[in-house]
């Protein structure tokens, strides 16, 4: 016999090379290394992107030795692995994230400029990651920070897309969009794990085998194979508590080429696998808040969800030896249902390939996996044409079956009728036989949760009312949050700093002592401080308007920001109404006292969505108008800023006195955007949706501006189906309003092309648009007066700022860690 290994590598006796020191001279000489020997670069001839790789390649190398004490420590103490399982992750760049959570900004600083390179340069100079969309794909961005900072063992488990959310460009106002192309100068944060590679298979057939022992196995034999590799991004957590894994997938074929069809001529033919395999993972579906009906969506789902339980399983078998304990070792949380796949899979994992029974792979998968829901839109939540998943994946349909059949056997033994059977079924059967995500999910886990107080509740009423009643321990709230590293100690250094020095910095380690600052909000020495910064932040971003818009706005004129995606229910045409109902007032009033205002709008719109591109047309029809008549003085300003996404909202938030949170009450989950202005010293103005309603219980209601419908009034005048034509014609501002729009002030070179827009609003509208103007613009009124006394907002702004710590992701994923994943 030969020298034999063990079994288990001994991950923390293994040697370990000396850790990186963080002084400035140490960065300038590692700095000029990395330049030399892995850029390839001589610094005479190096450009900013050389300089760039070679800085985050120095910075890097003090992660990894963060990275490797963290997972040693996981192995090293048998910790409970948390997967993050999600199909966007929003994370922008990363270089500040970096350098800031790492305490390295004041060397790096100094060594950069040994080389005479500006080091906020090269931060700007980094590609924007954007494999999200929105709010879901930020939230989990947010979290995977908070994960390393309150130190849980966490992966976050997504797709690497080659093309990430499209780039938007206006074109005479309209949106056109663009292929984004984050990884055109490469990435130097990832590491290719090449023999991290797993096979996943798509279509085939399902063989039943009888095993050794007398028992049944399927087997799946799928007509289909393709390749998942990972890529890690190393997370680092604040002040380096601990790095975690950003896994991401990537599609690659398993022949990259078919030689015999090559050499017969067939060139193209010969790629074809290639081609479709690559698909896969090349972009990320660009539909917010709306299921992408594509094949290909499916099997981006099924592929990353595969790829990632099959990681797992290795892993904790790897480490454990068995798979007995997997509740207690590994959590796993599905972002949204978009991996709600995973609970066939795994079931899959566990029968057919570990020969686990039916019962016990069902108590393990269910102990394993939590869901969290981000919306109760009923046209977003995700089903998929049963045809059509039998064809891509017939062993999992299988198992979907016999879980369905299971549950609602449960359901008839609880004595629930036909109509209740119905709707907790995993098929809708009506129109179509199709696959509810939401509902396989929800059986599927021991935790089901929403994210804001007010979109549990509303979970329990309406999408599963049925399954609740069954269920009723099921579901739980976490309240979203946002990491206040990026989204204010980062993006807002003066504000930053003005805290430190009035009390102290020991809130960037815990961010509930903000609450100190209470104390302060109605000294006048300090709100005058507090104005100044913000002043600074508008000048600034006043320069940002006027290079990419070239319009001129006042920094003294109030900010009044709406940024996020396009979206009917988001009201972005609330809000371009009540400008116009500004406007109309100061052209007839001039003589009146106005509060000057810059009505800033940034966001996307998904491709296929007419009326939200519409929207994004008549902002910037309406704001060509308003910003060229004398008749305005200045007194109001619009602008649509291009092309939003990360860096651009750490520009903006900074900078804004008034939030829109404006949605249609019941509609938005939750909203992390609002948490981020208030933190920021931003007043908002907003409906009783989402987080907003928490948002005034830690504010108090005298620093926020509620207007509007509650959710339970929109359903009932919903369900009354009436049109508000009665409503418009007593608000006369309103019909000012909507004539103008409709009859083409803004549109003179079509004068149609708002016509159908505003006939929504008198046939049914549904968004309520109509019915809440007159009381939003009541509401903006009241903001004046707050904005016309300076002692009075500057005490409501401080207050914001003050009393928004509970909205930071690190309480939300405490929350997670205790009650969900039971893993601190
Ligand atoms: C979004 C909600 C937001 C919420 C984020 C994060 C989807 C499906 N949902 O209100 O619309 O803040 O999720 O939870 O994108």
């Amino acid at each position: 016999m030969g020298c034999e290994m063990p079994q288990k590598p001994i991950v923390y006796d293994a040697p370990k090379p000396q850790p990186r020191a963080n002084d400035a001279e140490s960065l300038k000489s590692e700095i000029l290394e990395k330049l030399t020997y892995a850029v390839g670069k001589d610094p005479i001839v190096a450009r900013r992107t050389d300089w760039l790789t070679a800085t985050t390649l120095a910075v890097r190398d003090r992660i990894i030795d963060q990275w490797m004490e963290s997972t040693r420590d996981t192995w090293r103490n048998s910790k409970k692995r948390v997967y993050y399982l999600s199909l966007e992750f929003l994370i922008g760049r990363l270089l500040r994230d970096a350098i800031s959570n790492m305490g390295l900004m004041d060397s790096v600083c100094e060594a950069l400029k040994s080389f005479n390179v500006d080091i906020e340069e090269l931060i700007e100079r980094e590609p924007d990651a954007a494999l999200g969309n929105g709010g879901l794909g930020r939230l989990a961005a947010c979290f995977l920070e908070s994960m390393s900072s309150i130190k849980v063992p966490a992966y976050g488990y997504g797709i690497r897309y080659v093309h990430g959310l499209f780039r938007q460009e206006m074109s005479e106002g309209w949106q056109v969009e663009l292929p984004e192309d984050w990884l055109a100068h490469g990435n130097p944060w990832e590491f290719e794990r090449r023999e991290s590679a797993y096979e996943i298979g798509f279509g085939g057939h399902v063989e039943p085998v009888e095993q050794a022992d007398g028992t049944v196995r399927q087997v799946w034999h799928p007509s289909e194979h393709v390749l998942a590799v990972a890529f890690d991004t190393p997370i680092v957590g604040w002040r380096g508590a601990r790095v975690n894994t950003l896994r991401l997938w990537s599609a690659q074929p398993i022949d990259p080429i078919l030689l015999d069809r090559f050499n017969s001529g067939d060139h193209i033919g010969a790629l074809e696998e290639s081609a479709k395999a690559e698909a896969i993972t090349r972009v990320l579906y660009p539909a917010d808040d709306s299921p992408a009906g594509q094949e290909l969506r499916l099997r981006q789902e099924f592929f990353f969800s595969s790829a990632s339980l099959q990681d797992i399983v290795r892993r904790h078998l790897q480490q454990y030896g068995d798979l007995g304990s997997l509740p207690d070792k590994v959590a796993i949380q599905l972002n949204d249902t978009h991996p709600a796949i995973s609970i066939a899979e795994m079931m899959r994992i566990l029968m057919d390939v570990q020969g686990l029974e039916w019962n016990e792979a069902w108590k393990l998968t269910k102990g394993t996996f939590a869901y969290t829901n981000h919306t109760l839109l009923p046209e977003a939540l995700e089903t998929w044409p049963v045809a059509l998943v039998e064809r891509m994946l017939p062993r999992q349909m299988q198992i979907v079956y016999a879980i369905n059949a299971m549950v609602l056997e449960e359901a008839r033994e609880k004595g629930l009728d036909n109509g209740q059977i119905a709707s907790i079924s995993l098929i809708d059967e009506a129109g179509g036989r199709r696959l509810r995500m939401g509902q396989l999910a929800f059986v599927g886990a021991h935790s089901v949760n929403g994210v804001s107080a007010l979109h549990t509740e509303l979970m329990k009423k309406t999408v599963f009312a049925e399954l609740h009643k069954m269920y009723p321990e099921r579901i739980n709230n976490k309240t979203n949050g946002v990491t206040p590293r990026r989204w204010l100690l980062q993006c807002n250094p003066g504000l930053t700093k003005l805290i430190g020095d009035r009390i102290g910095g020991g809130f960037q380690d815990d961010v509930e002592q903000l609450i100190k600052l209470d104390a302060h909000a109605e000294d006048v020495g300090f709100q005058e401080q507090f104005a100044a910064v913000k002043l600074a932040n508008k000048e600034a971003l006043a320069h940002v308007i006027r290079e990419r818009l070239g319009v001129v706005v006042d920094p003294h004129a109030m900010f009044d920001v709406q940024i996020k995606r396009i979206h009917e229910y988001k009201r972005q045409l609330l809000n371009i109404m009540e400008a116009v109902a500004q406007y109309n007032l100061i052209r007839a009033h001039p003589e009146k006292s106005w509060q000057p205002r810059v009505k800033i709008f940034s966001g996307k719109a998904a491709p296929s969505y007419w009326n939200a591109k519409l929207i994004i047309k008549l902002i910037n029809d309406v704001a060509r108008v308003v910003n060229t008549d004398p008749a305005v003085r200045g007194l109001l300003k619009i602008v649509f800023l291009p092309n939003y996404n990360v860096s651009l909202a750490e520009k903006i938030i900074p900078a804004a006195d008034l939030s829109e949170q404006i949605s249609t009450a019941g509609m938005e989950a939750s909203g992390t955007g609002n948490m981020k202005f208030a933190l920021n010293g931003a007043l908002t103005i907003g409906t009783l949706d989402g987080a907003n309603v928490e948002i005034r219980e830690r504010v108090g209601p005298d620093n926020i501006a509620i207007f509007g419908l509650t959710a339970d009034e929109v359903n009932e005048l919903r369900a009354q189906n009436r049109s508000p034509r009665d409503v418009i014609e007593r608000s006369v501002t309103l019909n000012q309003v909507i004539e103008a729009i409709a009859g083409g002030v803004f549109s003179p070179d079509d004068r149609e092309r708002y016509r159908s827009l505003m006939d929504g609003l008198y046939e049914h509208d549904w968004f309520m648009v109509a019915r809440d103007f007159d009381a939003y613009y009541a509401a903006q009124r009241q903001v004046d007066n707050y904005w016309a006394d300076r002692k009075v907002w500057n005490t409501k702004v401080i207050h914001n700022t003050a009393r928004v710590a509970w909205f930071s992701s690190d309480r939300t994923i405490r929350q997670y860690a205790e009650e969900i994943w039971k893993a601190l």
